[in-house]
């Protein structure tokens, strides 16, 4: 292995060689501790910590890194305090997340870190974020991000990489290139060669290095992030290396070739570089002892405070409010009584241009926004009024976007991003329901993202234009989702989203876009999110509903005899228990309906707890009336047989009988 210093002085060289030994004797003891079970599972990044120690080192320390489970070099080299990093494995209130999460799984904003999720490839569109963040702030700082090379299997890193070529985001996508992913070998994980061949596929520079060569990383990343900090793009690195151990610990490597093993054990990233320092006279056996036991001696101290601290006890309620960033809800009303007439899709429209030029940071981004305007035109005229770094025109990649979207939340920004059809979020499930869902819980960290839904049926748009699936979010804790039925709502719900910290799934139904309107504020106003609404006071029935649901529901009260009580939830999480409790207690027989198919649709939670909560109020079972549990069809018969209004009637007539 040949190293050329390229100017750096013995000091620098002398403190490359402490950082690369210090996560290697961590390694070393934490491999002890998991044998004597006092540490859970343990992915180990022998041979491989040149390449964090070189790549952290090369960066300012306020550039963020986004690391992977081979990356303890980033962690140490970022001078996390050892004692908190070992509270962390361990699942101590002093690491950084409350005991919630293990080893690795966490960020540290004042160390530039932004932890992995154990989903492969979710990292690489939140350093998009982060680094368009950056971009936009003209700070000249470049977002460093880890990958595994079977983790560069995921759409993810496609995702991601064509995003930052797109959009010249000064992002550095570092590949580990150790050989296996678990048990699978390169070979049958892709059937290039090497990573360079890449880049000009995606029409960016790639360079491949010697990962086990401090010195080879150390200049790379220093050079290509001082290129880049000036003249914003991205750049793939391919780190050659060898994963020395098993994937886990417990896993073994016995599917790995002996002569691989003998052949990189020789390639050891530190003993090479000792070899050097010792060769050139720049280290002596003395000095070496000295530095081993000093950090040696750090480790144990460290541990011994960890190992003091107590396992946390667990507090419920701490547990619940944790999940959201928190939010004290302050309605703003409209400044003055100013008013006009809007279509649903106009209030919507106004609701998100007026939060534009409220929240300067806010990012919009979606397929086809900018000069199009939208797929429903939304945001028609947003471009010439806000210029196009805030309206941003997506590639058709719904997992980079919105894990950009968190990336720009922990810079501090607001996004919302358009779904061209809430059909298609489901190529960004991962993202919502790992990523923006968890973080706040997992470690203190906002996702300040408002993901825009148009959704539903009515339409003769089939089973991919039209789908309800908001239940697929209520299941998820740290989500919230607001869905109007009404244009004042629309404006007041979308505006008050925004303003909330955290991750909103916000359902726009497609078929009110143009049939209602309403005069409504022309000022900005919120309304607060979790309450329902009272559309129509009844004595006989309640009806608690949502969505287009709510227009059902009055088509019929119109016309029954009965006096029914309509009841619009607004939002569905968190949803106003209060308001179905004093529903059931006034009118005794509930009728929950909803677009969405019956079986695990949110009509089953809510009649679960009206039973489990109000069962003394009821004077009949809890009634659900949803669309049939099919994939919904496009022909108009079968679609409005689909769907649940053409069975609430008798339905209700049953449960009044009853
Ligand atoms: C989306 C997803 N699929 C599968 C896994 C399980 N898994 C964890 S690590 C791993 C191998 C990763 O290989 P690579 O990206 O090359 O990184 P390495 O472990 O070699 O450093 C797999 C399959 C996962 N964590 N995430």
């Amino acid at each position: 292995m040949k190293f050329q210093p390229k100017g750096l002085s013995k000091k620098q060289l002398l403190l490359l060689y402490e950082e690369l030994i210090i996560p290697r004797l961590i390694e070393e003891k934490m491999l002890i501790l998991l044998r004597q079970g006092k540490i859970s599972k343990w992915f180990s990044g022998i041979g491989q910590e040149a390449i964090s120690v070189g790549a952290a080192n090369a960066l300012q320390d306020d550039e963020y890194i986004l690391p992977m489970h081979r990356n303890l070099g980033i962690f140490t080299s970022r001078k996390i305090p050892l004692n908190r990093l070992f509270a962390q494995f361990q699942g101590k209130l002093s690491g950084f997340t409350k005991g919630r999460d293990r080893s690795f799984h966490f960020g540290s904003t004042d160390h530039g870190i932004v932890g992995m999720i154990s989903h492969l490839g979710a990292q690489m569109g939140v350093a998009d974020g982060i680094a368009l963040a950056q971009k936009l702030d003209d700070r000249k700082k470049v977002t460093l991000v880890f990958t595994g090379d079977g983790g560069t299997s995921e759409g993810d890193f496609h995702e991601a990489v064509n995003v930052a070529a797109v959009w010249e985001l000064p992002v550095i996508f570092l590949v580990e290139h150790n050989g296996y992913g678990l048990s699978t070998p390169s070979s049958q994980q892709f059937v290039f060669k090497n990573f360079v061949e890449k880049g000009p596929g995606y029409g960016i520079a790639a360079e491949k290095i010697d990962g086990n060569n401090i010195l080879s990383v150390y200049t790379c990343i220093k050079k290509w992030a001082q290129k880049i900090r000036k003249d914003p793009k991205p750049v793939l690195i391919e780190a050659m290396t060898f994963r020395m151990r098993g994937h886990e610990e417990a896993s073994g490597t016995k599917y790995v070739p002996k002569s691989l093993m003998e052949e990189w054990a020789k390639k050891d990233p530190i003993e090479n570089y000792e070899s050097f320092l010792l060769k050139e006279g720049i280290l002596n056996d003395t000095l070496k002892l000295e530095t081993k036991e000093r950090v040696q001696k750090e480790i144990e101290e460290a541990i011994e405070i960890a190992f003091a601290e107590d396992i946390p006890e667990s507090n419920t309620e701490t547990e619940l409010t944790d999940l959201y960033f928190p939010a004290s809800h302050q309605e703003i009303r409209p400044q003055t009584d100013k008013s006009s007439k809007k279509r649903f899709v106009d209030a919507i429209s106004d609701g998100l241009k007026q939060s534009l030029e409220r929240n300067k940071g806010l990012v919009f981004m979606g397929q086809d926004i900018a000069e199009y305007g939208g797929a429903f035109k939304i945001s028609e005229g947003y471009l010439e009024e806000f210029g196009k770094e805030r309206i941003r025109n997506t590639p058709i990649c719904e997992s980079a976007i919105i894990g950009a979207g968190l990336g720009l939340s922990i810079m501090g920004r607001k996004s919302v991003i358009e779904m061209q059809f809430a059909d298609f979020v489901s190529c960004g499930f991962n993202q919502i329901v790992n990523n923006l869902a968890k973080t706040h819980y997992r470690w203190g960290q906002k996702a300040d993202v408002v993901i825009r839904m148009p959704t539903g049926a009515g339409v003769n748009a089939g089973p991919f234009h039209s789908q309800s699936n908001e239940a697929w979010f209520f299941h998820t804790p740290g989500l919230k989702i607001v869905y109007p039925s009404n244009p004042r709502d629309a404006k007041g719900l979308l505006t008050a989203s925004i303003e909330d910290p955290n991750p909103v799934l916000f359902f726009e139904h497609k078929k009110l876009y143009r049939s209602i309107s309403d005069t409504i504020p022309d000022d900005f106003y919120t309304l607060e999110i979790g309450k329902a609404a009272i559309v129509r006071e009844g004595e006989d029935v309640s009806i608690i509903t949502y969505g287009y649901g709510v227009h059902w529901a009055q088509e019929l009260a119109n016309k029954s005899s009965h006096s029914i009580e309509i009841i619009d939830l607004r939002s569905l999480m968190p949803w106003d228990k209060s308001m179905v409790e004093q529903t059931v207690r006034k009118t005794g027989k509930v009728l929950i309906l909803h677009e969405d198919t019956l079986t695990g649709g949110i009509g089953g939670e809510i009649s679960a707890w009206i039973s489990e909560n109000c069962f003394e109020y009821l004077d009949g079972p809890v009634v659900r009336v949803g669309s049939l549990d099919t994939p919904i069809p496009f022909s108009t018969k079968l679609e409005e047989n689909f769907l649940p209004n053409g069975r609430l009637e008798e339905k209700l007539e049953q449960l009044i009988d009853f």
